[in-house]
């Protein structure tokens, strides 16, 4: 992408209405734009962010054995009469009536859409375990949205759904979703922490969050010092083997770690000192498990290998893609801006051509340009006529892994310089050595 030719609405100033800093520098990259409360447009720099994460959100899903599809927005609201949700649901749903005056909703999730699918098709427990999921939009009316799209009321999420004719299989398929999810965060550069949690409006009484330690956090969390060295499941994790998803659930739960709505002093003491954390978090996933809960009153049943019919026991799992992003940029930021993982970096590298208009400097950054896209890298290259020192503060500030600085007086020996955004290391190379170093 030519930054003459992008979307890329920098602000100069501070934007006043932003107290964290991941809402600051988004509003700042031009990432986000506020169309009303707690309602967002992601504009290029930010989309491109967001699909990056959503594609990791979705390898890992697929990985672990989901399926995807896609449900609507909008519900109608006597699904949620069956479930017996519609009135619990309370002020933070967003209750629609459509020119015949019927009552319909914005969903504020999926649990009773997804259990009228499945009553409508499966019908045996051999077409079970089945895991479906989508990532779509969803209206929460919060009281409080705020820090931008990290708490809003319009927000995305990747929400998957399990059906199981036994508890035990659910708990399989929980555990599924648990590595899966440990998984996930981890290529975002993150390290979440599953804490038994609350589980509110969703229902059941087994459920973790997954929360990222930072100061500016929502949620007060309690938690072992461990968390830090323990390992990652690895790509080649085979999700169909019971005893090995039980183990890496039994892993991570073997030290102590909740939230403030589940905290147990007496437990949180019994810890070393050293090894007790008391911090705060944000909240980027959530998994439940709660049996029967929607399966029974709206009647989702199969066949067993007993001739009778069973209720399903479900479990659902949630991700925030639209909080994914700030957090990440709340863990990973530095005094001039965003630092990207490379995983969910919006490009690959930056190549800022120091004298725009300079014939030197305008065709070796083109052959860069050029070169880069061919060997299917994502390139933004800084064609500006803007000062150099306004070039190198916007490459800091969006925060993409690699700078690539060609100015006239490296380009006279045939050289450029590379500049790694996270540790600020500089190298002088040839312009072929930059490339192989930046295709390789
Ligand atoms: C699980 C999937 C559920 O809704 N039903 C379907 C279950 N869980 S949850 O914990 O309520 O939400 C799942 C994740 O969605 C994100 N999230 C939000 N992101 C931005 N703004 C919000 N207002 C918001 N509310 C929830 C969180 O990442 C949460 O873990």
């Amino acid at each position: 992408m030519r930054l003459s030719r992008f979307f890329m609405p920098i602000l100069k100033e501070n934007p006043k209405e932003a107290e964290i800093v991941s809402h600051r520098l988004m509003l700042r990259t031009g990432m986000i734009r506020q169309q009303s409360q707690g309602i967002y447009s992601w504009l290029p720099l930010g989309k491109k962010v967001l699909d990056k994460v959503n594609a990791i959100i979705r390898e890992e899903q697929n990985r672990s054995g989901a399926i995807e599809l896609l449900m609507p927005t909008l519900q109608s609201a006597e699904l949620w009469q069956e479930s017996g949700r519609y009135d619990d649901y309370g002020k933070e749903m967003l209750r629609i009536k459509d020119r015949q005056e019927r009552p319909m909703l914005y969903g504020p999730t999926n649990e009773e859409m997804i259990t009228d699918i499945f009553r409508s098709y499966v019908k045996s427990y051999k077409n079970l375990p089945l895991n479906l999921y989508h990532i779509q939009l969803k209206f929460r009316d919060e009281i409080r949205p705020r820090f931008g799209t990290m708490r809003s009321r319009e927000f995305l999420m990747k929400d998957a759904y399990s059906f199981d004719l036994t508890k035990e299989d659910a708990i399989h398929a929980y555990n599924r979703m648990f590595a899966a999810y440990l998984r996930t965060f981890s290529r975002m550069g993150l390290r979440a922490i599953p804490m038994r949690a609350d589980t509110g409006p969703i229902g059941g009484n087994h459920s973790h969050e997954f929360i990222i330690l930072a100061d500016t956090g929502e949620s007060e969390v309690f938690c072992h010092r461990d968390f830090v060295n323990f390992d990652i499941p690895a790509e080649d994790t085979n999700f169909e083997d019971v005893a090995g998803m039980q183990s890496i659930f039994d892993k991570w739960t073997s030290v102590y770690a909740a939230t403030s709505e589940m905290h147990d002093e007496a437990a949180f003491d019994a810890i070393p000192e050293g090894e007790r954390l008391s911090a705060r978090g944000i909240e980027v996933g959530h998994i439940f498990y709660f049996g029967t809960k929607y399966s029974e009153p709206m009647g989702a049943k199969v066949q067993g290998p007993d001739g009778k019919e069973h209720p399903v026991h479900m479990g659902s799992y949630g991700i925030g893609p639209t909080r994914l992003v700030p957090a990440i940029i709340e863990a990973s930021h530095d005094e001039n801006g965003i630092v990207w993982p490379a995983a969910v970096a919006p490009f690959d590298a930056v190549l800022i051509n120091m004298k725009a208009g300079d014939a030197v400097c305008d065709d070796a950054c083109e052959r860069l340009y050029t070169a880069l896209r061919n060997a299917g890298k994502d390139p933004l290259y800084d064609d500006t006529d803007d000062r150099a020192g306004t070039k190198f503060a916007t490459a800091d500030l969006i925060g993409v892994p690699m700078q690539v600085i060609a100015g006239p007086r490296g380009l006279a020996n045939g050289e450029v310089e590379l500049k790694d955004r996270k540790t600020g290391a500089r190298e002088t190379l040839t312009v072929e050595a930059a490339l192989n170093r930046l295709v390789g």
